[in-house]
C-alpha cells in the first residue's frame, strides 16, 4: 500500500513536470512569432523611407519615385534638366541646361532661388556654407556662387566640365592637454595631447611651449594620446598652446594649459640678526684665544 502510494505521487510529479515544459515551449513559440511579425512591419517602414530622384532631360522633367517605382513628386515643364539634388531643407536644386539657369524649387514646385545667365550648366551642388557650386560647361569653368548669385570662387580653363563635387573636410575638434601644471625649471615633464578629427583623419600637434620653442609631432591616428616631453630652462609661468592639424591641413581650435615654475623664495640674509645671535653665542661659549 505504501509502495503504491509512492509510485502514484512519482507519476504525478513527472506528469506535472511534462505539463510545465509543454506550457513553456508553447510560450516560447508564441513570443517568437510575435517578434517575427514586428520585424516584418519594421522592414516595410524602412522601404517606404527610401526614394529616388530622377532627372529626365528629354522628358523635360525631374521626378521622385518610391521603392515600387510609383511617382510621388515631380517638377515638369523644365528645359533640358541635367541634374537634380534634394536639399537638406526639403527643396530641390535643378540645373536647366537649355535655358542656362539653376533653380531651387519647394515641394509645391515654386521657384524660391535661381542663378540665371549661365552658359550650359551641367551640374549644381548646394554647399555646406549655403553657396552653390555649378559646373558651367559652356564657359569651361566651375564656379561657386553665393545666395545673391555673385561668383565667389572660380576654376577656369577647363574643357566643358559637366560635374563637380565639393569634398568636405572637418577640422579636428577640441584639443586636450594633460600633464603637470607646476614644476621646476630644468626638469623634464611629459604632456599628453589628444584631439578627435571628425572624419577620422590622422592628426599632428603643433605645440608652442611659451619659451620661444615649439614642436610639431608626426601624424597620429585621430583620438589617440600623443606624449611630448619638454624642459623649461628658467622659472616662470608658461601658457602651453597647441593645435591639431589633420592630413588635409585643417586646423582645430587651440588647447591651452598653464604651467608655473615657481621661483625660489629669495632668502633674505639678515646680517643684523646673525651678528646679534653670534654675539650672544660667543658670550655664552667664549672662544678661547
Ligand atoms: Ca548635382
Ligand atoms: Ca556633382
Ligand atoms: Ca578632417
Amino acid at each position: 500500500m505504501g509502495n503504491q502510494g509512492s509510485m502514484l505521487s512519482k507519476t504525478l510529479v513527472i506528469g506535472i513536470i511534462f505539463l510545465f515544459i509543454g506550457i513553456s515551449a508553447f510560450t516560447v513559440v508564441g513570443s517568437t512569432s510575435v517578434e517575427k511579425q514586428g520585424l516584418v512591419t519594421q522592414s516595410n517602414s524602412n522601404k517606404q523611407a527610401s526614394t529616388t530622384l530622377i532627372t529626365d532631360p528629354f522628358g523635360n522633367c525631374v521626378f521622385e519615385v518610391d521603392i515600387t517605382g510609383t511617382i510621388i513628386w515631380q517638377k515638369a515643364g523644365l528645359s533640358l534638366p541635367y541634374d537634380a539634388e534634394r536639399l537638406a531643407n526639403g527643396n530641390t536644386l535643378i540645373t536647366k541646361n537649355y535655358i542656362n539657369r539653376v533653380i531651387e524649387v519647394d515641394s509645391a514646385g515654386t521657384i524660391v532661388w535661381q542663378k540665371t545667365g549661365l552658359n550650359g550648366p551641367g551640374d549644381a551642388e548646394r554647399l555646406a556654407n549655403g553657396n552653390t557650386l555649378i559646373a558651367e560647361s559652356g564657359n569651361n569653368r566651375v564656379i561657386e556662387v553665393d545666395s545673391g548669385g555673385t561668383i565667389v570662387r572660380e576654376k577656369a580653363g577647363l574643357n566643358g566640365p559637366y560635374d563637380a563635387e565639393r569634398i568636405s573636410n572637418e577640422p579636428p575638434n577640441a584639443l586636450t592637454i594633460t600633464g603637470k601644471t607646476s614644476g621646476k625649471a630644468e626638469k623634464e615633464y611629459e604632456y599628453t595631447f589628444n584631439a578627435v578629427d571628425l572624419n577620422g583623419d590622422d592628426v599632428r600637434y603643433i605645440i608652442d611651449w611659451d619659451d620661444d620653442t615649439s614642436n610639431m609631432t608626426d601624424f597620429n591616428p585621430s583620438g589617440t594620446d600623443v606624449k611630448v616631453k619638454h624642459t623649461w630652462g628658467k622659472d616662470g609661468t608658461y601658457n602651453i598652446t597647441a593645435q591639431a592639424r589633420d592630413i588635409h591641413g585643417a586646423l582645430g581650435p587651440e588647447g591651452k594649459l598653464t604651467v608655473t615654475m615657481p621661483k625660489n623664495k629669495p632668502f633674505n640674509f639678515n646680517f643684523y640678526l646673525l651678528s646679534w645671535l653670534l654675539e650672544r653665542f660667543l658670550n655664552v661659549f667664549p672662544i678661547p684665544r
